[in-house]
Formats: structure tokens, sequence, C-alpha cells
């Protein structure tokens, strides 16, 4: 009895020497925490950028803390707030639109917590207020559309272009536009006649289009900033008794699983690819911030386009 309980005594004596020693490295293993303010769940592209988020942080034992600011910059400001309060290890964002941010980002700088932008990129003159963007090069997309035009659309006359513009202010918005009439200009013969913002979404991009569509009756190209709206689009066009794909080409952004469906169809012409698989990526980052090393300001993610005839060949490598 005695001697069972010196043998009890002395091993709770052990094992409080073992879990004293293994302090230290037990600390150091403690979970990083990701405080991530997405722009909402607006297209295909951005449920996939969500999705690639939340497995990447999984797998990478991060403890992700996740907020949807449906479209809303003021949305976006107080997840990224409460972010601060919480306390989280690092903070990621795909900022809805390019300005407006200075104050928030300052509070988390005070509050010492790296911030690492992810798709979209901010306005400010102070860069030292985030680490890093890790996003595509959204005036190269811009560029790769109107080549793409420029190169296969057979012009008689004046080609009408009409535009469904991302979301106002949006960093894809603005450098796609910017992209794509660098590269047209080039022949005075293509014309955006007419541009308004969609946001993004289907529903907006279909209500815009029957809004084109009966003010103008001889629209030739559609140039939409996201696959959403030019699905969106294609049923207004359908509605107006026009095909899509043949009476209007449609030239699109993302490469999502959908403008591939489309393009099968005979429905949509070409898309720009738009890589939302930002995940795996961002937490490499996130432990690299953490870590001390030095990044480059801006990481760009490699894409290409994806024609009509090539859709059926490609449709089943495509991840989202
Ligand atoms: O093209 C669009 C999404 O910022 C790249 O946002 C992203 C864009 C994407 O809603 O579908």
């Amino acid at each position: 009895m005695l001697k069972s309980r010196r043998n009890l005594l002395s091993a709770v004596v052990i094992g409080l020497i073992a879990s004293a020693v293994a302090m230290p490295s037990f600390a150091a293993e403690k979970k990083l925490t990701l405080g991530f303010a997405q722009v909402g769940a607006e297209s295909e592209w951005r449920t996939a950028n969500t999705t690639s988020i939340k497995e990447a942080a999984k797998a990478a034992g991060i403890e992700l803390k996740f907020s949807d600011a449906q479209q809303k910059q003021e949305n976006q400001i107080k997840a990224i707030r409460s972010f601060i309060a919480q306390k989280v290890d690092v903070i990621g964002f795909a900022p809805v639109v390019t300005t407006g941010w200075d104050t928030v980002l300052k509070e988390a700088k005070a509050a010492k917590i790296p911030v690492i932008l992810t798709d979209r990129s901010i306005e400010t003159k102070d860069d030292s207020l985030y680490v890093t963007m890790i996003g595509s090069d959204f005036t190269e997309e811009g560029r790769k559309a109107g080549q793409w035009l420029l190169d296969n659309y057979k012009a008689q006359g004046d080609v009408n272009i009409v535009e469904l513009q991302g979301t106002v202010g949006s960093a894809p918005a603005i450098e796609r536009q910017k992209g794509f009439m660098e590269v047209i200009k080039a022949n005075p013969k293509f014309k955006v006649t007419r541009s308004q913002t969609g946001d993004f979404t289907r529903a907006k991009g279909k209500e815009v289009m029957e809004a084109f569509l009966k003010a103008d009756p001889n629209i030739n190209v559609l140039f939409a900033h996201n696959d959403d709206m030019a699905i969106g689009a294609i049923q207004a066009i359908e509605a107006a008794g026009k095909k899509p794909g043949k009476d209007i080409i449609i030239v699109s952004v993302d490469a999502v699983k959908g403008a591939f469906e489309a393009m099968m169809a005979g429905k949509l012409n070409v898309t720009v690819e738009c890589n939302p698989q930002l995940g795996p990526q961002l937490m490499d980052i996130v432990k690299q911030v953490k870590a001390g090393k030095q990044l480059p300001k801006r990481i760009n993610t490699k894409e290409g386009i994806f024609p009509m005839e090539t859709a059926a060949k490609e449709f089943p490598n495509r991840k989202y």
C-alpha cells in the first residue's frame, strides 16, 4: 500500500517534470489564428475562393475566423475591427473596393497584427499598412479579353460593344476595363457604346443586359467583367429572341465551370482565366509572415485563356 502510494507520487512528480519540460515546445506549436474578411458570395469565383481558403486553413492547421461582408465595405471594416479585438495572429481580406482602408489598417498596425491582402488590391499612400498582396493581374486579364476580340472578330463596319462592369470601385472592375480599352483602341472600329455595373452577379448582369437590349437593337459584342454576369446576360439575350455566342459575341473573365458549360452549349465565346484557388498560397504566406520572413509586396497568380473550341476538352480538368 505504502509502496504503491510512493510509486504513484513519483509517477505524478515525473509527469509534472515531463510536462514542464514539454511546455515550451507545446507553446511554440500554438495554433495560428487567421481572421479573414471575405467580399461576399456574389459569384461562382467567390464561392470557389471561399472553399479554397477554408480547406487550406484546415490542411495547414490554421484556425480560421471567417466573415462574409455581403459586398459591403462597412461590413468588412467591422469584421477587421472584431479580428483586432479578438487578437488574431494575422488578418487577411479581399477588399471589396480599392479606397477607404487606411483608418482600419492603421488600427491593425497599432495592434501589431500583420495584414495580407488577397485577390483585390487597395489604393493607399502608406504601403506599410499591409505585408503583401496575393492575386491576379486584372489589367492583363482585360488585355487578353481585348486581344482575343481583335484577333477573332472579323469587323466589317463599326463593332458595337457593350460592357458589364464589376462592382464600382473594385480593383477587378477598374483594371479589367483599363486593360481591355488599352488593347482595343488599336482598332478604331471597336467601340464601347454602353457600360454599366452588374456588380459581378447573375441577377444584375441579366437586368442590365435587358436594358442594353431595349435601348439598342444592334449590339455586336458583350464584354462582361465576370462569367456570372455573362451567364445572366445570356438569359436576357435569349429572352430578347437573339442567339448568344452568335448574334452577340460574348467575352468574359473567370473561367468558372458555369462558363465552360455555356461555351459547350455555344453560348459564350471565350473566358479569360482568373484563379480563385488562393487558399494554399495564403496559408503559406501566413506562416512565413509569422516566422518573420521578408515577402515581396505583390505575388501574382498564373492564368490562361479558354476559347469556346477548347471548352469540351478542358472541362474535365476544371477544379472550380
Ligand atoms: O472575377 C468575380 C468576383 O475579385 C477576381 O470578384 C475577383 C472577382 C471575380 O465576384 O467573379
